[in-house]
């Protein structure tokens, strides 16, 4: 049986990676992003490869979600991998000076639309059973505190204890969970997060030797390809040049 994984975020960077590198190796591939083109051109590109099915969708929407999956074509109905990828991160500024609107949007897509895709999946998984996987995508952020991280770190925490959470209850089925902690890598996610200010995205990457999409794809493709018994609970990786700021002192008498 052919396998099948389902990617959330395949219109650019992990995602869109990740789809390539599953296509190359003959998995069954779902796709989704909010981007038509984007995802009908990658679609159509990687069905000269394998059997592709695109959803044109936003994790966020409930609804639209529960549509999509309940109406999944026949030959999709057992999914060995799912790659809970969608995800974004908006500004840096400090708590007191952020937009409670961008706070809900992270929260709404990185927690909440990665809640509503593992739920409505979770039977597809479990009906593959032994060798399947949860492939979540958490950060680096969801570890350690930085400047400007506040809910963004917070969302990805919650992806870090859900994964771990997750494994207690699928006990038994078969299914693995595993989460992914990046650090710097490079790829549209800091031009969504600096509002598409360019310069910002290169003085972000300049001299940093970021991680790129495709050794996050490879990172994917190793795990979920893991022998049946073992699960790779989390795997943190950042770039050679990136480490930790460590603790600071506010030395201004200010506050
Ligand atoms: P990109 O911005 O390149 O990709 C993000 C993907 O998520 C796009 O395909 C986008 O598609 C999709 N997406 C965003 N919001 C929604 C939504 N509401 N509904 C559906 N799809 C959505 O960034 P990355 O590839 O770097 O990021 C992928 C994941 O990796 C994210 O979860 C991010 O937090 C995480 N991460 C990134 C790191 C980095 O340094 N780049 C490091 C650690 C973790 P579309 O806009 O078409 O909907
Ligand atoms: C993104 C990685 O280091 O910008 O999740 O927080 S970092």
């Amino acid at each position: 049986m052919t396998s099948t994984v389902f990617i959330t975020g395949a219109t650019s960077g992990f995602g869109e990676a990740t789809a390539r590198r599953f296509a190359d190796a003959g998995w069954k591939l779902v796709l989704t992003g909010r981007r038509k083109e984007r995802l009908d051109a990658l679609c159509a590109e990687l069905s000269a490869k394998t059997e592709v099915h695109g959803l044109v969708l936003d994790v966020r929407d409930r609804k639209a979600m529960e549509q999509a999956i309940a109406t999944l074509p026949a030959g999709f109905d057992k999914l060995r991998g799912l790659v809970n990828n969608a995800g974004l991160a908006l500004g840096v500024d400090a708590a007191q000076n952020c937009s409670l609107d961008d706070w809900e949007t992270m929260v709404d897509t990185n927690i909440k639309g990665l809640m509503f895709t593992t739920r409505l999946l979770l039977p597809r998984l479990i009906a593959h059973g032994r060798g399947a996987s949860i492939l979540n995508v958490g950060s680096v952020a969801g570890n350690y505190p930085y400047p400007g991280s506040n809910v963004y770190g917070g969302t990805k925490a919650f992806v870090g204890q859900f994964s771990l959470s997750l494994r207690c209850d699928l006990r038994g089925t078969g299914v693995r969970v595993s989460n992914i902690e990046p650090g710097l890598c490079e790829s549209e996610f800091s031009l969504v997060r600096h509002g598409g200010d360019q310069a910002k995205y290169d003085a972000t990457y300049a001299g940093a030797e970021p991680i790129q999409p495709q050794d996050i794809a490879e990172t994917i493709f190793w795990i979920l390809n893991q022998p049946a018994h073992i699960n790779i609970n989390s795997l943190e990786l950042m770039p050679v040049r990136q480490d930790f700021a460590g603790l600071s002192i506010d030395r201004s008498n200010n506050g």
